[in-house]
């Protein structure tokens, strides 16, 4: 076994579509615990520093126009594996080419607004899970 925590955000769009449910209840479903969870609209500052390894790509300066577009929820998911779990409920980044079954394949079509975020790596989780929650 090697239980792990992870970050998950629910982006403005799923917050605005009414997607929250329907993302917790997948994770729930899967085996993941909700271990802390919030709401917040967060600015430009927080926004940067999350995306940091963006900063120089070009698609920088939309993704946190939209990551700070309205509130989202992030939560703090504890489980086996969760890193990676999460990661493949999710699916690829961009919805166009996510199998149906995960969260972008059935619930979205464009490439900044794929409903979610879920940390990519144990050194990303470590970091994203002290922006947000402090530990
Ligand atoms: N317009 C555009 N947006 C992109 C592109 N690549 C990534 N993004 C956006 O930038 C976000 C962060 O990119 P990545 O970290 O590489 O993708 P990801 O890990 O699947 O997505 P996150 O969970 O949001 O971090 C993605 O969720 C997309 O919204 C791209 O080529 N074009
Ligand atoms: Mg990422």
């Amino acid at each position: 076994m090697a239980i792990e925590s992870t970050l998950l955000i629910v982006k403005p769009d799923g917050v605005r579509r009414r997607l929250v449910g329907e993302v917790l209840r997948r994770v729930e479903a899967k085996g993941l615990s909700i271990e802390a969870m919030r709401m917040l609209t967060i600015d430009r500052s927080l926004a940067e520093e999350h995306y940091g390894e963006h900063s120089e790509k070009p698609f920088f300066g939309e993704l946190v126009d939209f990551i700070t577009s309205g509130p989202i929820v992030v939560a703090r998911l504890t489980g086996e594996q969760a890193i990676s779990v999460w990661r493949t409920l999710i699916g690829p980044t961009n919805p166009v080419d996510a199998p149906p079954g995960t969260i972008r394949g059935d619930l979205c079509t464009v490439i900044t607004e794929n409903l979610v975020h879920g940390s990519d790596s144990a050194e990303s989780a470590a970091r994203e899970l002290k922006l947000f929650f402090g530990e």
